[in-house]
C-alpha cells in the first residue's frame, strides 16, 4: 500500500472543471453558498461520486455524503469533505481542493480495486464560508448540533432570501436528519491561506490546533443631516464613529501576539455623498489561538465601543452572534505519520482559518492536511497552487485514511 499514490494529472483536471462554476474574469471563483453555481458544483461532484459507484446522502441542510461501502459494514465509516462554496472574489482551491482530493483518493482506491476494511465517505459541506449566510461553518455546525437547525434554516442573505428556501430552490433540502452519519474518523484537505508552509519550504502542514473565531454584527445609530449646514460640533456621524471603532478593531489585531481583527462587510445608510449617515452596519471578525487572549479582545472591544458611542453621542448595538472556540485535532498523528510514509516534509502549524474539520472535531476524531498556496494569498482571485502541491495534499489524506481505517477495524477486533 506505501507506493499507493493518487494521479494528480487528474486531481488537477477536475480542479479546473469545477473552477469553471462562477469563473471570474480574473481567473477566481465567485460561487457564493446555495447559488445556481453551488449548485453545478454540487450536482457534478455527486455525478462524480456516483459513476465512482458511491451512494449518495443529503441532509436536511443540504450536506453531502457518497459513501463507498467497505467489507465491514458494522465499522464506522472513515470520512473526508471540504466545501464547494467560495467567497465573492475567492479562488479556485479554498474548499473545493479538499473535496476533490477526497474525489481523487475515491478514483484511486478504485483504480487499484482495493476493498477497505471501513466505508470511505466522501462529504460537502453546506455554506463553510459564511459570507451570504451567516456564521460560517454553517452546516458543519448544524450537523455537530452546535446550531439550530431551524434557526440556521431562517438565516437571511441582504436580499431577504433564506437558507431553507433556497436549499429548496437548488434541490438540495435533503431528507436524511442532521448528524446520522456513522463517521469513526474525519480528515480534510486545504490549502494553508497563509504564508508559513512555504516561507519554511514544507509540502505538507500537520495541523494540531484551529484558533478561536468571534465574529459581531455592529449598529452604529446616529442622526442624518446635511452635509454642508450641519456644524461639526453638532454632528452623530454614524460613519466617522464606525470609523474610529474600526480603526481600534486594528490596533487590537496589532496589541496581542497571533491576533487578528477585520472589519470586512458595511452598509451606510442613506449612502449619500451630501447627508451625514444616520446608519451603519458592519461585521467585526476577531481571532486568536489562546481563548483567553480572545476573551480580553472581546472585553476591550466591548468597553471601547461604549466610549466612542458615548464620546460621539451615538448609539452602538453590539451583536456577538457567534464564538467558535479554539479546538484541537486528535487525529493529527494520522497526518503526521501519513506524510512521514508517503516522504513528504511537514510541519506542525495553526489553522488560522475555520474549517468544517473544526467542527467535526466535536464528534469524531479529526485531522487536517495543509498544502501551501502561492504568497500565502487565499480569499482573493489571484489565489493559487501547484499540481505537485495537490498532488501532495492527496496522497497524505489516501495514507492518512488508510491508516484509520485499518485502525478502526484492528479496534473492532
Ligand atoms: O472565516 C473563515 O475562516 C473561513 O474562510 N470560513
Ligand atoms: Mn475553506
Ligand atoms: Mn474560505
Amino acid at each position: 500500500m506505501q507506493k499507493l499514490k493518487v494521479n494528480a494529472e487528474r486531481l488537477w483536471e477536475s480542479l479546473m472543471i469545477m473552477a469553471q462554476f462562477g469563473l471570474t474574469e480574473k481567473g477566481g471563483c465567485n460561487r457564493l453558498a446555495l447559488t445556481d453555481n453551488d449548485k453545478k458544483a454540487r450536482d457534478l461532484f455527486c455525478k462524480w461520486c456516483k459513476e465512482a459507484g458511491c451512494e449518495i446522502s443529503i441532509d436536511q441542510f443540504g450536506n453531502i455524503f457518497a459513501k463507498r461501502k467497505g467489507q465491514n459494514s458494522d465499522l464506522p465509516s472513515v470520512a473526508t469533505g471540504s466545501h464547494l462554496d467560495t467567497q465573492p472574489t475567492g479562488g479556485k482551491f479554498d474548499g473545493v481542493f479538499g473535496v476533490l482530493a477526497g474525489v481523487e483518493v475515491l478514483r484511486t482506491l478504485n483504480d487499484n480495486n482495493i476493498e477497505t476494511e471501513t466505508a470511505f465517505e466522501f462529504s460537502v459541506w453546506t455554506n463553510e464560508e459564511g459570507s451570504r449566510f451567516q456564521p460560517a461553518m454553517q452546516g458543519s455546525g448544524v450537523y455537530v448540533g452546535r446550531f439550530d437547525l431551524q434557526t440556521e434554516w431562517n438565516k437571511t442573505d441582504v436580499d431577504g432570501h433564506n437558507v431553507k428556501d433556497e436549499l429548496e430552490r437548488i434541490g438540495y433540502l435533503g431528507s436524511e436528519p442532521i448528524g446520522q452519519r456513522n463517521f469513526g474518523a474525519f480528515f480534510e484537505t486545504h490549502i494553508e491561506q497563509g504564508p508559513i508552509l512555504e516561507n519554511q519550504s514544507k509540502e505538507v502542514g500537520i495541523v494540531r490546533l484551529g484558533q478561536g473565531i468571534r465574529w459581531y454584527d455592529v449598529v452604529v445609530n446616529g442622526q442624518e443631516s446635511h452635509s454642508g449646514t450641519t456644524p461639526m460640533a453638532l454632528r452623530k456621524d454614524a460613519l466617522a464613529a464606525s470609523c474610529e471603532v474600526i480603526t481600534e478593531v486594528e490596533k487590537l489585531g496589532l496589541k496581542y501576539e497571533h491576533a487578528v481583527g477585520t472589519t470586512g462587510f458595511m452598509q451606510v445608510t442613506p449612502n449619500s455623498r451630501n447627508t451625514i449617515p444616520g446608519q451603519v452596519r458592519f461585521s467585526v471578525d476577531l481571532r486568536n489561538p489562546h481563548p483567553d487572549v480572545l476573551e480580553s479582545m472581546h472585553e476591550e472591544f466591548n468597553s471601547m465601543c461604549q466610549s466612542i458611542a458615548k464620546a460621539r453621542q451615538v448609539d452602538i448595538e453590539v451583536d456577538h452572534f457567534w464564538y467558535f472556540a479554539p479546538v484541537k485535532f486528535q487525529a493529527s498523528d494520522d497526518v503526521k505519520k501519513a506524510a512521514e510514509k508517503v516522504g513528504y516534509s511537514h510541519m506542525d502549524i495553526v489553522a488560522g482559518a475555520g474549517h468544517d474539520a473544526c467542527y467535526m472535531a466535536d464528534i469524531v476524531p479529526s485531522g487536517m492536511v495543509f498544502t501551501p498556496c502561492e504568497n500565502g494569498i487565499s480569499h482573493n482571485e489571484i489565489e493559487n497552487t501547484t499540481p505537485e502541491q495537490c498532488e501532495a495534499g492527496a496522497n497524505v489524506l489516501l495514507h492518512s485514511m488508510l491508516a484509520a481505517s485499518q485502525r478502526l477495524a484492528e479496534e473492532a477486533k
